[in-house]
């Protein structure tokens, strides 16, 4: 499994794409999970801090794009947010997606905590960059790979609303390249915050105070050119933004 992880880190830090680790070696959904925990140890022991989850493939869109059908997470380091600008130049194959965002302001043991525990709400985007050839896996290997995770960057808080049905738009240079409604998320993205307290609930981690949750995205990722200028909104939400 180290060894695996260690292939996964190098690839992000190279920016080199790699060939599928499923081709080399049978990997379940419990050893891709062992493994993505190694590669956050690895950017931890880099001073990475843990700061939330992602969740991946709640929405049809995404399913379909990605040809995987299961409700995967990830985990998010400070390392992964991201200001005002982001240089493409450090990545392999970026893509950018719209998020609708939680903020946790109590600790979430199990799915029961989770009503009580969502302090604010943001719309956001996702810079995703497989760490895979071609930006094509299998559901193990994209588990294996923090379910692509690069990089965020969120909207201003809001505070906890219904988030059930908010109209998402995402430009680039002006340009509207994706839109949907957040009903694409398990109908509600609240019902993704509560899978990723299930998945948490399962993995013995606890999702804790401060924390963000990111409850997957609506539509398609698209392609992230350099030299662009992104901006995400959400009907009630605003919006947020980053250059390239
Ligand atoms: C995996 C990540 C999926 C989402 O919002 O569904 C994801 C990928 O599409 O490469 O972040
Ligand atoms: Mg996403």
């Amino acid at each position: 499994m180290n060894r695996l992880a260690q292939r996964l880190d190098e690839a992000a830090l190279s920016r080199t794409a790699i060939a599928k680790l499923t081709e080399e070696t049978a990997l379940d959904v419990p050893a891709a999970y062992q493994v993505q925990r190694e590669v956050i140890a690895r950017r931890e022991a880099r001073g990475e801090k843990l700061i939330g989850v992602k969740m991946g493939f709640t929405s049809r869109a995404k399913m379909i794009q990605m040809g995987v059908d299961d409700v995967i997470w990830g985990l998010l380091t400070d390392a992964m947010l991201i200001e005002s600008h982001l240089d493409t130049g450090t990545l392999i194959h970026p893509r950018v997606e719209p998020e609708i965002a939680f903020l946790l302001e109590r600790p979430v043991r199990s799915p029961a905590d989770v009503g009580a525990a969502v302090g604010g709400v943001a719309v956001g985007y996702e810079v995703l960059d497989s760490r895979f050839a071609g930006f094509s896996f299998t559901l193990e290997d994209v588990i294996a790979d923090n379910a692509s995770a690069s990089g965020f960057g969120l909207g201003p808080w809001h505070t906890p609303r219904a988030v059930a049905n908010v109209g998402l738009t995402l430009e680039i240079d002006g340009r509207t390249v994706a839109s949907g409604s957040s009903a694409a998320i398990l109908g509600d993205p609240m019902r993704s915050l509560h899978a990723a307290a299930r998945l948490a609930h399962a993995a013995g981690i606890e999702l804790e105070a401060g924390w963000i949750v990111l409850a997957g995205a609506a539509t398609a990722a698209v392609p992230l050119p350099p030299g662009a200028h992104v901006r995400v909104s959400g009907q009630g939400l605003g919006h947020a933004e980053v250059t390239t």
